[in-house]
């Protein structure tokens, strides 16, 4: 008899119990999907939407004050001054408004800019593409390289540690041109580029990506007027078709 008593109690307990993990769930998809730069919802309509894992940035929704992108994560360093842009894009479905421009500055021998990304998140080396849109002027001249940086956070413990987190470059070919370029490169083609870490392209849950950091080592190249455009940074399971 007792038991039976204690049915309707149970069925309560169990349907709040419920009720409070779908609450969590939701909750939790709505606020990831609502983080500034990296929500997908406008971008419904691009066909390979599904093969995304991870929008790094696509620059939308930002206020264009220098504070404010930098609260953001980004920053520039040496003679790359970067600022956001909404006159330089095109009518490809991952523009929306705005891009990141970097203008060259200053007498510095090195420059590059990049976002702390901090993301511990599931990226599989043998699959995936890192991603970006890149607009280089034709008047910059001739054919120049770009390096690309992904910074792991190996320990996991949220800071950069040259002994212990690995640091992966690979450097694009980049041809002037008056229009946006895609660029797609394979996780498998990064190379190890420092002693620490375990040597192992390995962004995880467990420990994830610091920092993506593009930067520019052709000091000798560049003139004042130089300029470079970025959007849509993304990593994508498998190459993506445009
Ligand atoms: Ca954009
Ligand atoms: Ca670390
Ligand atoms: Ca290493
Ligand atoms: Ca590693």
């Amino acid at each position: 008899m007792k038991e039976e008593s204690n049915k309707p109690a149970i069925k309560i307990l169990f349907s709040l119990f419920v009720t409070a993990v779908l609450i969590f769930f939701v909750e939790r998809k709505y606020l990831v999907a609502e983080i500034r730069g990296e929500t997908l919802s406008n971008y419904s309509s691009i066909s390979w939407i599904d093969q995304i894992v991870l929008l790094i940035d696509d620059f939308e929704g930002l206020a264009s004050d220098s504070v404010s992108v930098q609260k953001a994560g980004f920053f520039g360093y040496g003679r790359a001054k970067i600022s956001l842009d909404t006159a330089h894009l095109d009518r490809n479905l991952t523009a929306s408004k705005t891009c990141m421009k970097i203008d060259w500055r200053g007498s510095d021998g090195y420059a590059g800019w990049g976002k702390g990304v901090g993301k511990n998140i599931d990226i599989n080396t043998y699959t995936d593409f890192l991603n970006f849109r890149v607009l280089v002027p034709k008047s910059s001249g001739a054919e120049e390289t770009l390096i690309v940086r992904l910074e792991e956070d190996d320990n996991s413990n949220g800071i950069l540690d040259e002994a212990k987190d690995d640091s992966w470059t690979y450097t694009v070919k980049l041809k002037p041109q008056d229009k946006w370029q895609l660029i797609s490169i394979p996780l498998t083609d990064f190379a190890d580029a420092n002693a620490g870490g375990d040597s192992l392209l390995n962004i995880s849950r467990k420990g994830g990506l610091h920092t993506v950091i593009f930067s520019f080592d052709q000091v000798e190249k560049y003139k004042p007027e130089h300029n470079w455009y970025f959007d849509f940074i993304c990593f994508t399971t498998g190459r993506i078709k445009e």
